[in-house]
């Protein structure tokens, strides 16, 4: 059926970039990786740490953009109309982001940036550039429950047309649990980061506990990176990353990405914002056997999700 709705009119909608195609995925040293990422690999494999850079880890859609900011807010010494200087993609770039056959230009950017440099990934632990260990650099790894993680993952993968195309939501269902989505098992990968935590400088955080209590999330962020705000200060980074105002901010809520990358038409990056909106979309058949599959693969861990609140 022909849709009447109006195009949306992005302010990237002119600058739309080269090559966007939805990819494969290839299987990478067992992962599935996005195929364009995975050109020139070496490029990021021998990336040149430095020991003040700081890493944001998270399976996707686990709460990166919200620990981007945080940290973003903190390292501007929580003035945070200093985050307004750039979209976030430019502050704190995506380690191993690149379009088809493109340069690498957010690792040429890091490159040209002094240290210290904060950086995104979403890269599971064993294939993070080992300079980054090598260098002890601070590590905020973000991880979310699968449940919600998944239903935002696959709006998510609706929308970005530089995501394989999820399919239907039941589709969706199967291949999530399989791991056949970019970045693989969730379960892998929050295990893989979790038994880290103790051998690497590594702050692990969950995003419930950030939706539980902002403030105490920050205070904890602020420490390990070594910063200590006032009372006010603190409330205005708090204010300032809460998802109604990151939201209703052009320079965090990805509205500055051409809509022939996010198709805002079919979802926004801000989506929800919840924890427990897995309960509008999993059927009780889904739930069980989410539940049968999920004990199996995380019986012999202590890491422990909350799924509401
Ligand atoms: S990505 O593409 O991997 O970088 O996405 P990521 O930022 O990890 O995850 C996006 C989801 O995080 C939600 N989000 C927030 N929730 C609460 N508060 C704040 N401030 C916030 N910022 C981002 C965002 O809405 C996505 O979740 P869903 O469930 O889809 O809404």
């Amino acid at each position: 059926m022909a849709s009447t709705q109006k195009p949306e009119e992005g302010p990237g909608e002119a600058e739309a970039p080269p090559n966007v195609s939805r990819p494969q995925l290839v299987l990478f040293q067992g992962v599935p990786m996005p195929d364009m990422f995975m050109e020139d690999w070496e490029d990021v494999e021998n990336f040149p740490a430095h020991p003040s850079d700081i890493i944001i880890a998270t399976y996707p859609k686990a709460g990166t953009t919200w620990v981007q900011e945080i940290v973003d807010a903190i390292l501007q010494g929580g003035d945070v109309k200093k985050c307004l200087r750039a979209p976030l993609e430019d502050r704190i770039p995506f380690l191993e982001f690149k379009y088809h056959g493109q340069p690498r230009t957010a690792l040429q950017q890091l490159l040209n940036t002094p240290p210290p440099r904060v950086i995104k990934t979403h890269l599971p632990f064993q294939l993070l550039p080992k300079s980054f260990l090598e260098q002890g650099c601070k590590i905020l790894y973000c991880a979310r429950n699968a449940k919600d993680l998944m239903v935002s993952y696959f709006h998510f993968d609706l929308m970005n047309q530089l995501q394989p195309d999820p399919g239907t939501w039941q589709e969706y269902f199967q291949r999530f649990l399989k791991g056949d989505v970019s970045y693989g098992l969730w379960h892998h990968h929050v295990r893989g980061w979790w038994d880290q935590k103790e051998s690497h400088p590594i702050l692990y955080l969950f995003y419930e506990d950030l939706k539980e209590d902002l403030k105490r999330e920050v205070v904890k962020i602020a420490r390990f990176l070594e910063k200590q705000f006032s009372d006010p200060v603190l409330d205005s980074i708090v204010h300032h990353t809460t998802f109604e105002s990151m939201k209703a901010n052009p320079m965090c809520n990805y509205s500055t990405i051409p809509t022939a990358v996010f198709n805002t038409r079919v979802s926004s990056f801000m989506r929800k914002g919840q924890v427990g909106n897995w309960k509008d979309h999993f059927t009780v058949a889904q739930d069980q056997a989410f539940e049968v599959d999920y004990q199996s693969k995380m019986k012999d861990t202590d890491l422990r999700f909350h799924t509401e609140l």
